[in-house]
């Protein structure tokens, strides 16, 4: 295997280079090059001073998740950190690309730290379930000071080369990483600049010593949206300790909590998810070599919302839109929204202030379907219905240049259907993307049956591109995600029926740690939408349609489920329709009963994981994990359960295929007997994840 760490010397300079790519993670071989290489340049006479930098990429971004629940093999991350501490030279972190983690860490234990401008540095452990645990909580607070650290640790967000340097992370701005540390060792021998420890520096911790509410505070703040989570409050402790404790009883008090966090459910599904995303990007069935077609210029038809969310994801990527209505009226309403979006999010500090007319002027509003002429992507977000898809299609069809990839925003229709009106197949898929469309991050491709390779990898490698995350699905009604939506919503439509209050079934769901219960969400889309359709196809929902009947859609008509108050997007239980639930109940004969907690649980996830295990016998979705990054980020599934899949396992497959057979009996459903695929696993006492884990998270 080739050196992952070398070590060169030019003119009493130690060069001490990391080259494992893809992101040079600190794994154990890495670990032993770095404390070789290190305690050798400290042995050599001829070195007055050691830089260490990464080849590749990006400097050192982190611990190798891959390593976590494995046997720990030596050097320890904190021995190696100690030896560029304690070296009696100066050494210097010369960092590019992102230092995060464990990677930072090791920055922290050098006396100097430098970077590129185009650097990031960072300690987003929190996001994996965990907390820095080579020293990150105790030397960060005394390198920037606690409130930057808990925003920093708590919050898992790195910060750019310019505000290390403000407060102090770094010494200096460099051209390349490693010749830039080069020329600062040379400056700092020249200048005899004392090498600082920070473990010996308490001076930045001083003010939050004296007023302990400086600490509080940011911890308050950063902690707000935390709910259910067990690691921002673990981070929050470690770095109190650094405040309240001796640098080393400190560490230990660190150490404490990374091994309890270390092996807990909630970490574990979260370096799940990490590496469930970046397995769901990787197409399955696509020949070796197949290459993304490239896209320069997009092209929206429909500026209505979610036309306007996707054209703000382009924008927000920095790739120019032609965004295209049929008449100027809904073109200029289209426009105005979006710049009021962009000038609602400047006035909140989230964007730039000039940000609002850079991506505006990187939209062109047209009104006609003939100008779509030159774009390499075109994705469709017209009205739902199969009669206006197949209208838009048979016009691009004629219009789009050959190769161009059309796609169809489509939330649930065949795009095998849309595909076929048009004489290129092949170029025809679905990208349906979530609203709000430039926020919500997943984005399901939808593969047609005619699908080219390359037109999938296009649409997959965009999607990233404009960060989101790609999940490639078949073709069936609702894909995945609303699939599994569809078979919840019928149990939660049931449980009215049985006699529980749509507070109850909506607590029961939003604990579980979904942002919002079912009942809830309808009211916030609007039930009336529900309403037209079951009216289309002739079907009845007698609770349902007694609320629409009395004018209640949900929060665009002030009531629904609930009732708000003015001005208030918060569900209120409404008298009223307990009232009316009742007398739709009596009219139909039906007698409520109480129906416990537990049972709505299982009723309202164990359906959602049958469909999903259908999903996977009809290959709509290529793994489990493919569906658990669907719902981590389209549905808002708490991601310290990892997904509907994840947390099957955690259940037991065996356990859930018998109550959903109790249920079917129970509740006269047969749609609620276990799929074969969860039949078959269940008897074998195996997981979802033994069909195919993301390859690198640990069992
Ligand atoms: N360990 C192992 N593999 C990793 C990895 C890591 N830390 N980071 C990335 N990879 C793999 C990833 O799976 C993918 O593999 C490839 O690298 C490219 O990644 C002790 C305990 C660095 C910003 O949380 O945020 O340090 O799919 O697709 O979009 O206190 O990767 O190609 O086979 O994401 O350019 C803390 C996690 C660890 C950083 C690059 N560090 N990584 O993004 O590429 S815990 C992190 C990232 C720790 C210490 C603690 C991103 C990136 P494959 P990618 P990218």
């Amino acid at each position: 295997m080739s050196e992952v760490v070398t070590r060169e010397r030019h003119d009493g300079i130690a060069i001490v280079t990391v080259d494992s790519p893809p992101v040079n993670a600190l794994s154990a071989a890495v670990r032993r090059g770095i404390l070789e290489n290190v305690n050798a340049a400290v042995a050599d006479p001829e070195v007055q001073a050691i830089v260490l930098t990464c080849a590749g990429r990006t400097f050192i971004a982190g611990a190798d998740i891959t390593e976590f629940g494995k046997p720990p093999q030596p050097p320890a991350l904190n021995d190696v950190i100690a030896a560029l501490e304690n070296s009696p030279k100066p050494t210097i972190a010369a960092i590019h690309g992102t230092a995060l983690g464990g990677g930072l860490e090791v920055a922290l234990g050098c006396h100097f730290r430098v970077a590129v401008k185009e650097a990031k540095l960072g300690l987003p452990e929190v996001k994996l379930g965990l907390l820095p645990g080579a020293g990150g909580t105790q030397r960060l607070p005394r390198a920037v000071g606690p409130e930057l650290a808990v925003q920093m640790i708590v919050g898992g967000n790195p910060i750019g080369a310019a505000e290390a340097l403000k407060h102090g992370l770094i010494s200096e701005i460099v051209e390349g990483p490693a010749s830039g540390g080069e020329a600062f060792a040379r400056k700092v021998l020249a200048e005899k600049l004392p090498a600082r420890r920070l473990r010996d520096d308490d001076s930045k911790l001083a003010a939050a010593r004296a007023d302990r509410s400086i600490f509080t505070n940011a911890v308050a703040a950063m902690t707000k949206k935390a709910r259910g989570l067990e690691a921002p409050f673990a981070c929050a402790d470690a770095i109190g300790a650094a405040i309240d404790l001796p640098f080393e009883e400190g560490l230990k008090k660190e150490r404490e909590g990374f091994m309890k966090l270390v092996v807990s459910d909630q970490s574990k599904a979260q370096r799940y998810a990490f590496f469930a995303e970046r397995e769901a990007a990787k197409v399955d069935g696509v020949p070796d070599g197949t290459k993304p077609r490239p896209v320069s210029r997009v092209a929206i038809i429909g500026a209505g919302t979610m036309g306007g969310g996707i054209a703000m994801s382009f924008a927000n990527a920095g790739i120019p839109v032609t965004l295209i209505e049929t008449g100027k009226e809904q073109l200029d309403r289209g426009m105005g929204i979006m710049q009021k979006n962009y000038e609602a999010t400047a006035a909140r500090g989230g964007i730039p202030a000039d940000a609002p007319a850079k991506r505006m002027g990187l939209i062109t509003g047209m009104v006609g379907l003939d100008n779509v002429k030159d774009a390499d992507l075109i994705i469709e977000a017209v009205f739902e219905t199969m009669a206006v898809k197949k209208e838009v299609f048979t016009a691009l069809d004629a219009y789009a240049k050959p190769g161009a990839v059309l796609a169809s925003n489509t939330s649930y229709l065949n795009v095998d259907d849309i595909a076929a009106t048009t004489k290129r197949p092949q170029d025809v898929l679905g990208m349906h993307f979530f609203s709000p469309a430039n926020v919500m991050k997943l984005c399901e491709i939808v593969r047609g049956a005619k699908t080219a390779p390359d037109a999938l990898l296009t649409a997959v490698s965009i999607a990233k591109k404009i960060a989101k995350v790609p999940v490639v699905v078949g073709v069936c009604d609702g894909f995945v995600g609303n699939r599994m939506l569809a078979a919840r919503s019928k149990q939660s439509e049931k449980l009215l029926f049985e006699g529980a209050p749509p507070q109850q079934v909506d607590a029961v769901v939003t604990k579980f740690g979904m942002p919002m219960g079912p009942f809830a969400m309808g009211d916030l889309a609007g039930l009336d939408i529900g309403w037209r359709s079951r009216k289309d196809r002739g079907i009845k929902s007698e609770i349902a349609d007694a609320l629409c009947e009395a004018g209640r859609f949900g929060q665009k008509t002030g009531k629904g489920y609930y009732k708000y108050e003015a001005g208030s997007r918060s569900p209120l239980p409404d008298p009223e329709v307990e009232t009316l639930i009742n007398d739709t109940l009596t009219k139909l004969g039906l007698k409520r009963r109480e129906v416990s907690d537990e049972e709505i649980l299982e009723r309202m996830m164990y359906p959602m994981i049958n469909e999903g295990a259908r999903i996977l016998e009809e290959n709509i979705a290529a793994r489990p994990s493919d569906i658990d990054v669907v719902w981590l980020y389209g549905y808002g599934w708490p991601i310290y359960r990892g997904g509907p899949m994840h947390y099957a396992d955690g259940v037991g497959l065996k356990h859930i295929a018998e109550r959903l057979s109790y249920y079917a009996k129970a509740t006269n459903d047969p749609s609620l007997e276990p799929s074969p695929l969860l039949k078959k696993l269940a008897a074998e006492g195996k997981t979802f994840a033994s069909l195919g884990q993301p390859n690198k998270a640990a069992a």
